[in-house]
């Protein structure tokens, strides 16, 4: 077994869909009640920027009566007792993993409790509704948005990611349907790079083929499980 010192983690809405939280594409998700374009595009913002407010007024409402599951925890956990490098890469705006204690954690897509002002640039804190326009704490202009990568933009710190993927020894996905790029295709450059993969989801994604393991199951079963092995390896 290859020293694994390095580890770079993905993880998608199915680390959070046991807090209570929906996932985009399952049954019911929240792409089958809003239409994409509409609510997560730039496009769709300039048409009609009420409806994108709300849609993200409810979701940003929403994550502050959830709370962190086993998977959030045991990923806590890890990151408090891992010596070597470790980044947890998420395309989740939620803020559980946080909230669950981890500290290395780099959100690729952008945050619900932001609000980010079109004006200065300035990103502040933010849990309350942007449907009224509020002004911006930092220059006064009722021009905040929020703090969200929509389609069509370009993620965040996308140099850090791949300068951890990089120097790693594993990379590890974790509820994530592998629908979405660049996200979807860190596996592909983790195997190129000669990395060892690992997927942990419910069902099989569209990238499972390019993991060189899939175990199938829920997040706060199959997480847990996986961190006491590599600490208990460590
Ligand atoms: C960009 C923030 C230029 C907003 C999001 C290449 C090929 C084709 C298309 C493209 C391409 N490159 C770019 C594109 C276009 C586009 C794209 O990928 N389109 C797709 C639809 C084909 N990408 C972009 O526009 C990106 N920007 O490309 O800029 C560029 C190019 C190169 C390099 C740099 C820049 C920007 C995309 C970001 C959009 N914003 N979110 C918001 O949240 O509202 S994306 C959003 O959807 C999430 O953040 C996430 O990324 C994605 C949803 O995916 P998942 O999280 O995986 O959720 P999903 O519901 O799909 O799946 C859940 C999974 O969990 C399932 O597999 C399920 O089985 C599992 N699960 C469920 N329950 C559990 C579980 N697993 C374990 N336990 C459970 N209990």
């Amino acid at each position: 077994m290859p020293i694994i010192k390095n580890i770079v983690i993905l993880t998608g809405a199915g680390v959070s869909a046991e807090s209570g939280i929906d996932t985009f594409r399952s049954a019911g998700g929240l792409w089958e009640q809003h239409r994409v374009e509409d609510v997560a595009t730039p496009e769709g913002f300039a048409r009609d920027p009420d409806l994108v407010l709300r849609f993200y007024d409810m979701r940003r409402a929403a994550i502050q009566t959830k709370e962190p599951n086993a998977a959030h925890r045991a990923l806590a956990r890890l990151d408090a007792e891992w010596s070597g490098e470790l980044l947890i890469v998420t395309q989740n705006v939620d803020d559980l993993h946080e909230r669950a204690g981890a500290r290395r954690v780099l959100h690729m897509h952008g945050e619900h409790l932001n609000a980010w002002c079109t004006a200065c640039d300035v990103r502040s804190p933010w849990t309350a509704p942007l449907i009224d326009r509020p002004p911006c704490p930092a220059c006064g202009t009722s021009a905040l948005r929020p703090d969200v990568v929509w389609f069509g933009e370009m993620p965040y710190r996308m140099d850090d990611i791949y300068a951890a993927l990089r120097e790693a020894d594993l990379f590890v996905s974790i509820g994530t349907s592998g629908a979405v790029y660049p996200a979807a295709g860190f596996v592909r450059g983790a195997r190129d790079l000669g990395i060892p993969t690992l997927e942990l989801n419910l069902e099989r994604s569209q990238g499972s083929a390019w993991f060189d393991q899939t175990r199938l199951g829920p997040a706060t079963e199959l997480v847990p499980a996986w961190v006491d092995e590599v600490l208990g390896g460590a």
